[in-house]
């Protein structure tokens, strides 16, 4: 995994509105990230090639693909909306993500329509403030991912939802992290890569706007590749 051998744990959300920018940013970004994460229905003029061409760049720079779609509904219509529909999810995406309130139907459906190798994330907890989320909620959270560990490989969550000294197979990736800023101007949250990694025992960092919107994107990855980087290895030590 790109993780280990090129020795990078962060993930860019390339949160962008047109393809063509879309695809040359993850393309000058690409050889810095583990991850790619996207959000296909904010694209206005996203198609099927869209997502021929991201798997091209993934493949050359070796990342993977995470559709952002925070899936929420019964195992019967996440099917749908996975495999079906505009976006096709199933066809392009490595990595999905879920809410887990439904109930494990939604895991065992997003199981059925993703292909073999692929990986779901269950969102614990959120980085937005006066989110619904608690305590009870991540432990049910964690239990249901522990009965379906064969898909089920990690979670989206503000921290380790066990403790650092525990063994634990799962993988963290944590968004709302940034060096500039706290908040955004709609609830918002921010920890610094740092405090993620050492502090809160993340293991990847999920970073959108602290590149995109900085005046030298690939500056600023390369930038947040190390520090995360060195982090993740002292915390390891
Ligand atoms: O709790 C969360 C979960 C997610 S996946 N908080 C988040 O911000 N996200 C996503 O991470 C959000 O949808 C956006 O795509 C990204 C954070 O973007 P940034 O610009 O704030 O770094």
């Amino acid at each position: 995994m790109k993780l280990w051998k090129e020795k990078t744990n962060l993930c860019f959300s390339v949160d962008l509105i047109y393809s063509k920018e879309l695809l040359n940013l993850a393309n000058i970004i690409g050889p810095y990230i583990c991850c790619l994460k996207t959000h296909s229905d904010i694209v206005k003029d996203w198609t099927k090639n869209t997502a021929e061409e991201l798997i091209k760049i993934s493949k050359k720079h070796n990342f993977l693909i995470f559709e952002d779609r925070k899936f929420a509904d019964i195992g019967n219509t996440v099917i749908k909306q996975c495999r079906d529909g505009y976006f096709s999810i199933s066809s392009w995406a490595n990595i999905i993500n879920a809410h887990p309130l439904p109930g494990p139907g939604i895991i065992n459906g997003l199981k059925e329509a993703m292909p073999n190798n692929s990986g779901l994330l269950l969102i614990a907890n959120m980085s937005s403030n006066d989110n619904l989320f608690n305590q009870i909620y991540a432990e049910k959270t964690l239990n249901m991912a522990l009965k379906h560990t064969d898909f089920v490989f990690g979670f989206i969550s503000q921290n380790r939802l066990r403790d650092l000294s525990e063994p634990d197979p799962h993988i963290i990736m944590t968004p709302g992290v940034s060096l500039e800023n706290n908040t955004d101007t709609l609830g918002q949250n921010y920890n610094s890569p740092n405090d993620i990694i050492t502090k809160r025992g993340c293991d990847i960092a999920i970073i959108g706007r602290g590149i995109y919107e900085s005046d030298n994107p690939l500056e600023s990855a390369q930038k947040y590749r190390k520090i995360l980087w060195s982090a993740y290895e002292a915390r390891l030590k």
